[in-house]
């Protein structure tokens, strides 16, 4: 896959490169992340990027130009690569939840243009013209787009295929089966008193299974609820859920 990044912070942005998942997989090839800088298309003597907003207030916003000569130039680059014309996704928080689900159609694309805003935004009729989709992350309020642009690049690559490896599979995560993740135990056996759940080391994959899914469907239901109004459950799936219930009754997540 292909991203393109409008920002006036690059180095934040490339920082991405440097480790971890979306490290490695630019290192393997599998992904290529490129920056483009506004304050490079700025002619004047200060580079100006940003001007007063009409009406008042407190604040600058972003001008039309030179934002809209650096799209076009990230814009050609990414189109060359592949012919078909890439979209331009804005991340603010006006835009369409970034979800799982997203995420998963953001990882079938070819291409992402991603273009981070700063100050109190962009001028809306450079939005009409250049922008084809609006993203957020959540509903809260950050001092550019570029966190919320590297968490979608973080959660995009990692779907991408080779990118995670066998062991920890995409597959395996949370949100897959809409459910919350199971808990994880590694060594010592013991800790503070605390022993690893025996099932774990029974070696009864089967029971593991189960118990994980049992896991799984009881923390959903007792700290995301919404999550599972619209799950039909299986009838296994309504049983385990229902030990859990029993089992973790005034236990465990009530406390926490
Ligand atoms: C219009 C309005 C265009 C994303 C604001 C651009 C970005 C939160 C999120 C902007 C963001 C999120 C200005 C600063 C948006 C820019 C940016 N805040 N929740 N801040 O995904």
């Amino acid at each position: 896959m292909r991203i393109d990044v409008v920002t006036l912070f690059p180095e934040l942005v490339q920082s991405l490169a440097q480790d971890g998942v979306v490290g490695r997989a630019i290192v393997d090839e599998r992904v290529q992340l490129a920056t483009w800088n506004p304050r490079d298309d700025a002619k004047d003597k200060h580079r100006t990027v940003d001007d007063r907003p009409y009406g008042g207030g407190p604040g600058m916003v972003m001008k039309v130009e030179p934002l809209r000569t650096t799209i076009g130039r990230a814009k050609a680059a990414a189109t060359e690569m592949a012919g078909s014309p890439v979209k331009v996704s804005l991340l603010s928080p006006q835009g369409q939840r970034l979800t799982q689900d997203a995420v998963r159609e953001l990882a079938q694309r070819q291409r992402l243009l991603l273009v981070c805003g700063r100050y109190e935004g962009i001028d809306e009729r450079l939005v009409a013209a250049e922008i084809d989709e609006e993203w957020s992350i959540g509903d809260y309020v950050l001092s550019g787009g570029e966190l919320a642009a590297m968490v979608m690049v973080d959660a995009v690559v990692r779907l991408l295929p080779g990118v995670l490896g066998h062991e920890q599979s995409a597959e395996q995560d949370s949100f897959v089966d809409g459910l919350l993740d199971c808990p994880h135990y590694t060594r010592p056996e013991e800790f503070e008193g605390h022993a690893v759940p025996g099932v774990l080391l029974s070696g009864d994959h089967g029971a593991i299974e189960r118990w994980r899914l049992k896991q799984a469907l009881g923390r959903t239901w007792t700290r995301r609820r919404d999550l599972m109004e619209h799950k039909e459950l299986t009838p296994d799936m309504k049983k385990l859920l229902d030990e859990y219930l029993n089992e973790y009754d005034s236990e465990q997540d009530e406390a926490e």
